[in-house]
This record gives C-alpha cells, sequence and structure tokens, in this order.
C-alpha cells in the first residue's frame, strides 16, 4: 500500500536532498550543455561552462528559459535526445499562436507517473480504491498523468476523461468511485449537478478529490467539499515540466510538496530576475533535474506563490509552494491596479455565491470598463428587483475593498453561465492594448 509513500526521499532530510539535487545538477547542466544548442549559446553568451556550476548554490549563475524561448525552439529546438528515444508528446492548451510541444522519453514518464502516484497516497489512496481520472485525456497532460500515476497505485483506474456529466455520475455511483481527479471547476460542476440529481454528500462514495491545473480559492474548496462529502486535495503543475504532479497536498494541506528530488524551485523577483528568499512572493522558476528529452533550466513559469520549508505535519520534508493565485499573465490591469480573479472568487464565494462567473474587460474613451457577470445561485434566484438591487450592491461594496477599485456586476439566472469540463474561462478581456 505505502509503495509510493517513498519515506527516504520524501522525508529526507535537507542535506540529503540537497546532495541528491548537487549531483543531479551538475549532471543535468551537462547533458544540456551536450545536447540543447540553444541553451548552449545562452550559457555562453554569460560566459559560463558547465564547470562552473558545482552545486545548487550555483544555479542562480544559469540563464532563465521563458515562453518565449520555448516558442523560438518550437518544434524540436529544446529536444535532447534524439527522436528514436521519445515515445511521446504533450501540449499545453496555449489559445494564441503555437503550442509548447513537451516530449518525453519512457523513463521521463515513468517519474512523472511516480509524482503523480506520490500525490495519490498523499490523498489517502490506495490499490484498494478506485479512482476516476475525468481530466481530460490527449495532449493536456491531466487524464495521462493521473491515470498513470493511480496505475502504479494500484487504483481501479476509471478513465472517464472530461465531459458527459451524466455518465461520470454513473461511474461514480455505479462502480462506488472513491478519488476523483479533475478540474476543480469541473468538480463544483459535478457536485452542483449531483445535488439536483438528489443525491446527498453521505450518499455519494467518493471521499477524496485531486484537483488541480488552474487556480481555486479555499472557498471554493470548502464548496466542493461539502457538497461531494470529500476531503479535496490541491495537485500542481505544468506541461513544459512534465505534468500534474511537480507538487500536491497532502493530510496538512497547508501548501503542496514540491517534488525535491526532481525539481529545484526557486521564486525570483519577476521585473529583476533576482532569487528572493524563502517566504517572500514571486515568480516560481523550476529545473527539471531528471528530464531528458526535455530538461529545462531555470524555467520560468509565471505563477506566483511563496515557498516554505516549515516543519510539516505530515512528515514530508520536501519544499512547499503556496497554492498559486493566478499566472502572472491572468493578472489584469484594469485602470492601472492589479487585478486577480481568485480575488473576486473570494468575495463571490464568501457572499454565498458559487464560483459561476465572467469577468468581461474592454476599453471605451480611454477608460477600462470592468463588468462581472455573476450567477445566483437556485436557492437565491428571484424577479424581485429591489432584491437583486441590494445583493448586488453588497457585492458591489466586498469587490470594491477587495480590489481597491468598482466593478459593475450584473446578476444572472441560475445556469446561464456556459460551463467548463476543463480549465474554467473567466476572463473576457475586448482591450485592443
Ligand atoms: O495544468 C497540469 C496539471 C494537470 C496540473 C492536472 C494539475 C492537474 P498546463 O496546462 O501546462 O498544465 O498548465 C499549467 O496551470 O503554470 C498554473 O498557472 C496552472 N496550474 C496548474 N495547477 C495549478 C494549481 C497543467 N493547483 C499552469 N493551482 C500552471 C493553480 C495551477 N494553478
Amino acid at each position: 500500500m505505502e509503495r509510493y509513500f517513498q519515506e527516504d526521499i520524501e522525508r529526507a532530510p535537507l542535506d540529503k536532498i540537497r546532495a541528491i539535487q548537487n549531483e543531479k545538477l551538475v549532471r543535468q547542466v551537462q547533458h544540456v550543455w551536450d545536447n540543447v544548442p540553444y541553451y548552449r549559446e545562452k550559457m555562453q553568451a554569460l560566459n559560463l561552462t558547465p564547470e562552473d556550476i558545482k552545486s545548487v548554490d550555483d544555479l542562480h549563475k544559469l540563464p532563465f528559459l521563458s515562453k518565449t524561448d520555448l516558442k523560438n525552439c518550437y518544434p524540436y529546438g529544446l529536444l535532447a535526445v534524439p527522436l528514436k528515444d521519445c515515445v511521446r508528446i504533450h501540449s499545453t492548451s496555449g489559445t494564441t499562436g503555437k503550442r509548447v510541444v513537451a516530449f518525453y522519453t519512457q523513463a521521463d514518464l515513468d517519474i512523472w507517473e511516480d509524482c503523480c502516484a506520490r500525490a495519490i497516497v498523499a490523498a489517502g489512496g490506495t490499490n484498494e480504491d478506485v479512482c476516476q481520472v475525468s481530466y481530460g485525456y490527449g495532449l493536456f497532460t491531466g487524464g495521462a498523468g493521473l491515470d498513470g500515476g493511480s496505475h502504479k497505485v494500484g487504483c481501479l483506474t476509471v478513465p472517464t476523461s472530461s465531459g458527459n456529466t451524466e455518465r461520470q455520475i454513473m461511474f461514480i455511483m455505479d462502480l462506488q468511485a472513491t478519488i476523483l481527479c479533475c478540474t476543480p471547476s469541473y468538480a463544483a460542476y459535478l457536485g452542483e449537478a449531483m445535488r439536483e440529481m438528489g443525491y446527498k454528500p453521505e450518499d455519494i462514495p467518493l471521499k477524496a478529490g485531486i484537483f488541480g491545473a488552474e487556480a481555486w480559492s479555499e472557498e471554493m474548496r470548502r464548496d466542493i467539499e461539502k457538497v461531494l462529502g470529500i476531503k479535496a486535495y490541491d495537485i500542481y503543475g505544468l506541461t513544459e515540466i512534465s505534468g500534474p504532479g511537480v507538487a500536491f497536498e497532502c493530510s496538512e494541506q497547508r501548501g503542496m510538496h514540491i517534488n525535491e528530488d526532481h525539481f529545484i524551485a526557486e521564486i525570483i523577483d519577476p521585473d529583476t530576475g533576482e532569487v528572493l528568499p524563502e517566504g517572500t512572493q514571486g515568480e516560481l522558476v523550476f529545473t527539471s533535474l531528471d528530464k531528458k528529452a526535455f530538461p529545462l533550466l531555470r524555467y520560468r513559469t509565471r505563477d506566483i506563490c511563496t515557498l516554505t520549508r516549515e516543519q510539516c505535519s505530515c512528515g514530508r520534508t520536501h519544499i512547499r509552494m503556496s497554492k498559486p493565485r493566478g499566472r502572472s499573465d491572468d493578472m489584469l490591469i484594469i485602470r492601472g491596479v492589479n487585478v486577480f480573479p481568485s480575488q473576486i472568487e473570494t468575495v463571490l464565494l464568501n457572499n454565498g455565491y458559487a464560483a459561476n462567473y465572467q469577468i468581461v474587460v474592454d476599453r471605451v474613451n480611454n477608460t477600462d470598463t470592468f463588468d462581472i457577470k455573476v450567477e445566483m445561485t437556485p436557492d437565491m434566484f428571484t424577479d424581485n428587483v429591489g432584491e437583486i438591487q441590494s445583493r448586488k450592491k453588497v457585492l458591489e461594496d466586498g469587490l470594491k475593498s477587495m480590489l481597491g477599485i468598482k466593478a459593475k456586476v450584473s446578476l444572472v439566472a441560475p445556469k446561464t453561465i456556459a460551463r467548463s469540463e476543463g480549465k474554467a474561462v473567466r476572463v473576457v478581456d475586448k482591450r485592443k492594448i
């Protein structure tokens, strides 16, 4: 049962973790230098050779990689092994321009699946569980990653992929699924659908959910936990670095442990690139230590969070990252003020709404307009204009004090905002800037 709680690694003291990282980093830098001319040139531009990187202490000397580098190198420019050694690709869900394509050798897939297995075990999963994987399968990493992890743990894996909500519910109930893996927005939607079908939390066999791939708030966690009668665990990852399982929550649920034997995490100032001390908020940067096919060094994720090494009650020693509050590129600048969708979500959920909303930003006469469409829940739905007006005012006041700027709220009938089976689309930015 505990095969994928890898105690010797997950509870290793810091000096052991550092020793593993030092050794792997030196090897990985040499591998990239030898096989990726694009990165070698970046190092040469800084007068660096692999000999300059002797341990994690030297990491800060290495150049960053960003999404722009990935675009420049599309599709094969960062590949570090012969194509014949690659067995799969995955790709990000980018909506504009070229997508990121990440390559995997069989060994890369095995390590990635191990990381997902650790996440399932941390959520209480064993080979006695029935694990329904409702993340999308295909180019997206969610389905494949959790599917592989679930197999490694020995769960009975139900590979429903996303969508077809009625069938999802049928399998949860008929097969007595105990673990659900999907995006938090889809989990909320499934919960809503099950409630409408008359299921009470105690009727639902699920005990845990492993939800990630998008930012979600503590309030949303509580709502999902309540409606499905489960404990909801966060999981983080990105295609460029492997997929889900780069970091995951344990029973303590205060941050996600980063699999430090495979990845080094840093927090930097997004403007200056300077490495920031533990506990400071900034942009998360990853170096992958084991990836052979697509080994990114110092990749800038654009995710904003903090890191902590404070002791964790679960006994795991790997560093923890806070919930990313959204990508720096999800952040909207409206009338000069930084606005994260997650802040809006917090206000809505604190006022009894579900996370069904859409932000529409436009620019009229050189001024930003900021409209938020919010769905009423069936309980609060009314056609009493006075009541709607006063609800609207409560929300507008709450948003003003959270964000510092005024938003125009319109309350709409239940089920009028499109649901997402994968990552939710919260923002429509019509500004042509
Ligand atoms: O979303 C991988 C994944 C699949 C993670 C399933 C967890 C579960 P991408 O599509 O490449 O990969 O998107 C990566 O999604 O940089 C974050 O901005 C965001 N993200 C991922 N997990 C979380 C999370 C997958 N738990 C991007 N909380 C990342 C907040 C998350 N944001």
